[in-house]
Order: structure tokens, then C-alpha cells, then sequence
């Protein structure tokens, strides 16, 4: 399927009848169990080149399925990431969030069973593709790193956010876009630093489910607070979705590989 993505979170069991892939056995979400880590040691730790460059524009857009923030880099300083379970370099994209109806749930990985009321995805592609739809045909195409939120009542710690979340109210119907401020993305302080992580081979979370991503879910969990989330619940997304995260699929046989740092 080409253009606009139809599908809806009230059922998301039912993505396979329009979409085939997303009954493959390579699906993302997944429990990150630790009955399944493997553990590694010596690999060259997950390097981030370039976010601390100011991008020439950012531009936050209300897709109908999420909150999504892209920017425009003065070439060629794209901000990329290498290193870790990747090889060669992958380019950033776009990053956006899944959350749910209240806290209790939201994440779309869970780690041993547990949800967190948020996760922001940074998407990814591989450089040597040429383009982020070639990336997208390729079992290594996407990398994309997730990050859990728990909620934090803690004003300073939760500022970073607002840097995207005070411009909620400019997108709140779907399709609405806004150009901000242009900011570095490591004033999300997440971004930028080393820290533990799990990594396995999945798919987009979303139709058409293809499945090329290399998963990197961060160990370390980013403040967001009640107040942050109920703006962000106001967006007003397709289908009159309160909740846009895809359940957890079925792990198979795949391996879980815990990067320590
Ligand atoms: S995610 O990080 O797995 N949740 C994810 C899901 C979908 C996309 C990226 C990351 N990208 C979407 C684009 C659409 C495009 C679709 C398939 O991929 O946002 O514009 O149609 O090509
Ligand atoms: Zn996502």
C-alpha cells in the first residue's frame, strides 16, 4: 500500500488483513525479557555524531497517528548514529512518541511485562541506501532507538520535553505542521549520551509493518510528567484514537542482545 496508512488502535489485531507483513514473525513490539538477553561486552559502544548541531528548521506535525518532530540539517551534517549493533551509518530521520488512555500503560515494548505511560521512537536509516524508502526494503535498513518514560513531577527534569510538548496546542487536529524554534536535539539529555542497551531485529510498529528495523531500546529511563502527558493526549488522532501503541507480538525465536555500558 502506497500514501496515506489506514489503521486504527481500537483493533490492531486486524492490521493483517490489509496488511500481510504485519502477521510475519519478525514484528516489533516485543517483551524485553531477561530470560532471553544475551549479554555483550565487547562491542565498540553506540556512538551519536551530530546532535548537537542546530538544525536550519524543525517542524513538528500531528500525522494522525502521532506527534512527530523532523528537521532540516545544513548538509552534509546529518545527524547520524554508529556503532553498537550497527554497521556503517545510520541517518536520523524523524522521532515521535506512542502513549496510551492513562499512565499504566502507553510503552510498546514492556520490559519483563512492564509498560511505561511513554516511549519515543528516533528513526533511523542506513546511509548506503540512499534513501530512507530504499532503507525501508532491507532486513538492516532502519535503525530506530526507543526511549521509556516514567512519570516525574520534577519541573526541571521534565523540562527538556516542552522543548516539543509546548507546541501541542499548535497541532492538536490531525495533519496540522508547525515550524519552531530550531534546537539542538541533545537538550533532550537523553539524547547524545551512552547508555545500556537492548537491541533486536523487528519491524515498524505501524502498517505496513516491514521488517527491517534494528531495535535499540535505551535502559535508562527519561522524566515525563502527568501534566505532559494529559497535553499530549489532547492531540486529536484518526479514528478518534485515544492510544497509539501496537500490543506486544510474539518474540519466536529471536534473540535479545543487552549492550552493557
Ligand atoms: S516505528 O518507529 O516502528 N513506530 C515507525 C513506524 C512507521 C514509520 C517509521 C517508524 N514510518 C512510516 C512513515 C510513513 C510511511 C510508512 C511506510 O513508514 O511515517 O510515511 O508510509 O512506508
Ligand atoms: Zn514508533
Amino acid at each position: 500500500p502506497r500514501g496515506i496508512q489506514l489503521f486504527n488502535y481500537i483493533d490492531p489485531e486486524s492490521w493483517k488483513y490489509n496488511y500481510p507483513i504485519c502477521n510475519r514473525y519478525r514484528q516489533s513490539p516485543i517483551d524485553l525479557n531477561p530470560d532471553y538477553f544475551r549479554y555483550v561486552v565487547d562491542s565498540p559502544a553506540l556512538k551519536w555524531i551530530g546532535y548537537d548541531d542546530v538544525p536550519d528548521n524543525i517542524t513538528i506535525f500531528n500525522n494522525g497517528h502521532t506527534l512527530e518532530l523532523s528537521g532540516f540539517w545544513p548538509a552534509p551534517s546529518i545527524p547520524f548514529i554508529t556503532g553498537g549493533p550497527l554497521r556503517g551509518e545510520y541517518l536520523f530521520t524523524q522521532l515521535h512518541f506512542h502513549w496510551g488512555e492513562d499512565n499504566t500503560v502507553g510503552s510498546e515494548h514492556t520490559t519483563d511485562g512492564s509498560s511505561y505511560p511513554l516511549e519515543m521512537h528516533m528513526v533511523h536509516w542506513k546511509r548506503t541506501y540512499g534513501s530512507f524508502n530504499e532503507a525501508l526494503r532491507h532486513p538492516d535498513g532502519l535503525a530506530v532507538i526507543g526511549l521509556f518514560f516514567e512519570i516525574d513531577e520534577d519541573p526541571e527534569r521534565v523540562a527538556p520535553l516542552n522543548m516539543i510538548f509546548d507546541h501541542i496546542g499548535d497541532v492538536r487536529e490531525a495533519n496540522k505542521k508547525v515550524n519552531v524554534m530550531p534546537f539542538p536535539l541533545t537538550v533532550l539529555d537523553v539524547i547524545g549520551r551512552q547508555f545500556s542497551f537492548m537491541s533486536y531485529m523487528g519491524s515498524l510498529t505501524t502498517p505496513p509493518c516491514l521488517e527491517s528495523v534494528i531495535w535499540i531500546l535505551s535502559n535508562f529511563v527519561s522524566p515525563v510528567s502527568t501534566s505532559q502527558m494529559v497535553e499530549l493526549r489532547k492531540l486529536r488522532l484518526r479514528n478518534n484514537d485515544r492510544r497509539n501503541y501496537r500490543p506486544i507480538q510474539p518474540r519466536n525465536d529471536r534473540k535479545i542482545f543487552f549492550y552493557l555500558n
